[in-house]
């Protein structure tokens, strides 16, 4: 059966979670990571020598990097939903998701290790602000491409909506100010109608904060 290693409150984990939960895959998640520790246990050193979550098992073939693990399981089980068979479809996917690991991810984890991950007397709010003004860039741009799209590859929702819209649910739950953007806000909605976006990404983090 396909094992995911990395505890649930890890938007990195969340991704590959999510991707489970559409496909609607068996399963079996294994808390590690964070409280859980394990990420220096010799056996996981030897699947993932990176010491992070998430990794995957999947009848022997091993798969660490968020991303990675999303597309392969969308290689794997998702043709025809989150995977498409024409090349051009999945590189606007793949060119999303690098985007967001590129791009809008190092804001994101900016802000949230900043805001949420730091104790309030030890803020650097210059810093937060600084980094919320970038953050809230990347969804202006992301806010324009799905002026003219319900999903960030096209008309469906595929593999490409899963890294950045991850982070929405932590975005528009965290205590800053947004500006309106509206394109961003429907899909953040069509998002959390999907019952694996709840069921993986819309989860506390509570523990995580300083
Ligand atoms: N680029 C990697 C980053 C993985 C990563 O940083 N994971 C964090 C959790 S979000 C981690 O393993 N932190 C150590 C821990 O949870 O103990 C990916 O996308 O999978």
């Amino acid at each position: 059966m396909l094992k995911i290693w990395g505890r649930a409150n890890s938007i990195n984990v969340q991704k590959a979670m999510w991707a489970v939960g559409e496909l609607e895959l068996p399963h079996e998640r294994i808390d590690v990571g964070g409280k859980f520790g394990g990420l220096d246990d010799p056996g996981y050193l030897a699947m993932n020598p990176n010491a992070l979550i998430p990794t995957i098992d999947d009848g022997g073939a091993v798969v660490w990097e968020s991303n990675a693990v999303v597309r392969y399981l969308a290689a794997k089980y998702g043709e025809g939903s989150l995977w498409s068979a024409d090349p051009a479809v999945r590189a606007r996917a793949d060119q999303w998701m690098d985007w967001m690991q590129t791009k809008l991810n190092p804001q994101f984890i900016g802000l949230f290790v900043g805001l949420v991950r730091t104790p309030p007397d030890d803020r650097d709010w210059p810093a937060i602000e600084a980094v919320t003004g970038r953050l809230i860039e990347c969804y202006r741009f992301l806010d324009r491409r799905l002026e003219s799209r319900p999903y960030l590859a096209g008309d469906e929702f595929t593999m490409a909506d899963i890294p950045a819209g991850a982070t929405l649910y932590r975005y528009y739950d965290m205590e800053i100010e947004r500006p309106e953007l509206a394109r961003l806000r429907d899909w953040y909605e069509r998002l959390s109608a999907r019952p694996a976006y709840r069921t993986h990404v819309m989860v506390s983090y509570d523990d995580l904060r300083a």
